[in-house]
């Protein structure tokens, strides 16, 4: 099995935090990117999107190329543990909560604040911190009041236990983050403890890890900008 991506990209730590908890191995190649995709790599994704996964390294001819479709593949390759809630009702909104991340939240994330900093400086350019900000307020406006209601006073966001929904929104997250941006305690107190409690899990903490050694070795200095 082999899974494409750069490491940074939220949906490939998304499969890659899914693969941690099941202990799926896998060959890595962290190489397709954004910022630069290797030639051929067009002919396993069509759609020039990271993740790719090819679930036979020898046979370049079935990819499934999207990080949703590679998580289901994990949950019924390696059903345990389960990261998909059993109940019906826990279960649609477990799928909700992922669609809303890698959806709208990905989009305000990546394009209004990530990139602007993080993009810039690898491309050589000033990290453009007031469009950060900006981006940031966005989010705060309505999409992270939204996920914080959806949380309420429960410790995981779909069920009793920690699921597709709580990878989807930390993977995200982690982007904020490695750009300089906490979420702030006094707005979304509830938010930002159930962020800490899921990357203090062993699956996630190495990803921690590994993203800011990364950041470190490509000379992008991020300033924090909220804590
Ligand atoms: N729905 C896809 C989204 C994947 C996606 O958009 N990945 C980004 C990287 S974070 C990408 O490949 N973007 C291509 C580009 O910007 O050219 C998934 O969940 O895998």
């Amino acid at each position: 099995m082999k899974l494409f991506g750069a490491p940074l990209s939220p949906f490939v730590r998304k499969a890659r935090i899914v693969a941690a908890e099941k202990k799926i191995a896998y060959d890595y190649d962290p190489r397709p990117s954004p910022l630069g995709w290797p030639e051929d790599f067009e002919k396993i994704n069509p759609l020039k999107r990271i993740p790719a996964l090819l679930p036979d390294s020898d046979n370049p001819d079935f990819a499934i190329n999207d990080s949703s479709a590679i998580c289901a593949y994990f949950e019924k390759r390696t059903p345990s543990p389960a990261l998909y809630p059993e109940a019906a009702t826990d279960y649609g909104r477990a799928l909700w909560i992922e669609e809303v991340c890698d959806s709208d939240l990905a989009g305000k994330i990546g394009l209004g604040v990530f990139r602007p900093i993080f993009f810039n400086i690898a491309t050589g350019k000033p990290a453009d911190t007031k469009a950060a900000h900006a981006g940031f307020e966005v989010l705060a406006e309505k999409l992270l009041p939204y996920l914080q209601t959806q949380l309420g006073e429960a410790e995981y966001l779909a069920g009793e236990a920690f699921s597709i929904a709580d990878i989807a929104l930390t993977s995200q997250l982690m982007n904020l983050d490695l750009v300089g941006f906490a979420l702030p305690k006094d707005r979304f107190g509830a938010l930002r403890a159930h962020y800490e409690r899921c990357i203090a899990r062993p699956s996630i903490s190495q990803f921690i890890e590994q993203d800011q050694l990364m950041v470190e070795k490509m000379g992008v200095v991020v300033e924090r900008q909220i804590d």
